[in-house]
């Protein structure tokens, strides 16, 4: 075992790994990096645009669960590229897939048909239980494409008057970073300083039921959709209460409102739910068990783990009375639908399936929360809370978003080998590959366990 190629290559990372310290430590540089993680971390810091502040790891490697850095160090990844990797990074199917695809036919645009796209559609259709999907690749563009059908629709079936029409947002909402969409976000650093702003949206307060009912009482002839996260990431991983989304969905339908569901994040079983609208139940929603709070979405969005993190792919999903008022000349992308995209989509939708990976993160969700509120219960002065549904969860550090507690918690995480990023100051989200067993998940709570005790 130790003398496979893949492991030869560990023992001389670790090798190197015990230089560079040995040489930092000679040099008493005192930085947390080693010389050669500096070396990546100088280049991008010359020669890139700064909208990033990561924490100071520079990866090589990934596996599974794990990630490894430059120089051979290993690490739980409790990210998961933003939920985008739920099938553990290079996924040996999804990889063979992307590659050998690769060598077949990688670009047609969408002027010619390409013998990949309409399996994958007839697939993910069928996976999802809409009639149709538009291809994109980045979320943003998901959503963009979501607002556009849905604007179209309002003009073409409900009969909104021309350039009328609005959408219904949630405050604290994340959905992307492109101008239209940072125009309703409530997000100063987002949002500040790039207008002009694109008008036609409203906001209310996320969770609050009342609140988006009087929204859409207000002129609800102009209403063409409203969108909300099923659980808000960004925003620090907010669960709406029980029922939230099914009231908010009723509510629409009654005023011939499409609901807009942006899964991006919490889709592909990422909560313990093939789709978060789906509640606690996998079923992708056409169960009886979830009936009452079941919510079957107008437009539905997908992306990130829609690839397994391998691809940037996107797609909007829609019945055909939506769906239809979209023509040709409307709407496209250079790269949306692509033989690569589809091959790997389609594979990376199987892997969540054969792998049971919905499932899995439904149970070791409730292992790991089970085990921060154990956390939090003897260490109330560091923590505050533990939240979230299936892998997707958010520790409440006790300290003002201005603190530098959670960012500290974080490089004390990465020392011992687990990888998470604070948002919004005092919050550190968790979610790591769906593909994380029972054990492993054990460990990486140890080791939270460690730094929480030592904090
Ligand atoms: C970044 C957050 C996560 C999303 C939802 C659309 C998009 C996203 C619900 C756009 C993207 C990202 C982008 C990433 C940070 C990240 C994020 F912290 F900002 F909120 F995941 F938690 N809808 N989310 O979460 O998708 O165009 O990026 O493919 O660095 O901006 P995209």
């Amino acid at each position: 075992w130790l003398y496979t190629p893949y492991n030869i290559e560990r023992v001389e990372a670790g090798i190197n790994n015990y230089l560079y310290d040995l040489t930092n430590m000679i040099m008493s540089t005192n930085t947390p990096t080693t010389t050669r993680a500096n070396h990546h971390i100088a280049l991008e810091d010359k020669h890139g645009a700064h909208n990033y502040h990561p924490l100071p790891v520079v990866l090589s490697e990934g596996k599974g669960c794990h990630v490894w850095d430059v120089d051979g160090k290993r690490y739980f990844d409790f990210l998961s590229a933003y939920s985008a990797v739920n099938q553990g990074h290079c996924h040996p199917r999804i990889i063979d897939v992307m590659v050998e695809q690769s060598r077949k036919l990688t670009l047609t645009s969408r002027a010619f048909h390409n013998d990949q796209l309409g399996e994958y559609e007839k697939y993910l259709t069928e996976y999802f239980k809409f009639d149709k999907v538009l291809p994109m690749n980045t979320g943003a563009e998901g959503v963009e494409t979501a607002i556009k059908l849905c604007r179209k629709w309002g003009y073409d079936k409900k009969g909104i008057p021309a350039n009328q029409a609005r959408i219904i947002v949630c405050g604290q909402n994340f959905h992307g970073r492109t101008t239209t969409i940072i125009s309703f976000s409530s997000d100063p650093d987002a949002k500040g300083s790039f207008g002009p702003y694109t008008p036609g949206f409203e906001s209310v307060p996320y969770g609050d039921v009342a609140a988006m009912r009087a929204a859409l009482a207000n002129d609800p002839a102009t209403i063409a959709g409203v969108m909300v996260e099923p659980i808000q990431g960004e925003a620090g991983v907010f669960v709406p209460e029980h029922g939230y989304l099914k009231a908010v969905a009723t509510a629409c339908r009654e005023q011939n409102v499409l609901f807009i569901a942006d899964e991006i994040q919490t889709g592909i079983g990422r909560t313990g739910a093939l789709l978060r609208v789906c509640g606690d139940c996998s079923c992708g929603g056409h169960c009886e068990r979830q009936a009452e709070t079941y919510v079957r979405p107008d437009i539905l969005i997908l992306g990130k783990a829609l690839s397994g993190g391998t691809y940037p792919v996107s797609a909007v999903l829609a019945d055909d009375a939506i769906m239809e008022v979209i023509q040709p000349g409307q709407h496209g992308s250079t790269f949306g639908g692509n033989p690569v995209a589809c091959a790997v989509a389609k594979e990376a939708l199987e892997v969540i399936r054969d792998e049971k990976l919905t499932q899995n993160a439904r149970e070791l969700g409730h292992i790991f929360r089970d085990e921060m509120q154990k956390l939090v219960d003897t260490h109330p002065k560091l923590l505050t809370l533990v939240r979230g549904k299936g892998l997707l969860n958010a520790l409440v550090i006790n300290d003002s978003p201005e603190s530098k507690t959670a960012w500290n918690f974080c490089l004390a995480l990465a020392s011992k080998g687990l990888l998470a990023k604070p948002t919004h100051g005092n919050i550190i989200r968790f979610a790591p590959p769906l593909v994380i067993n029972k054990e492993q998940l054990l460990e990486a709570c140890g080791i939270i366990a460690e730094v929480v005790r030592e904090m």
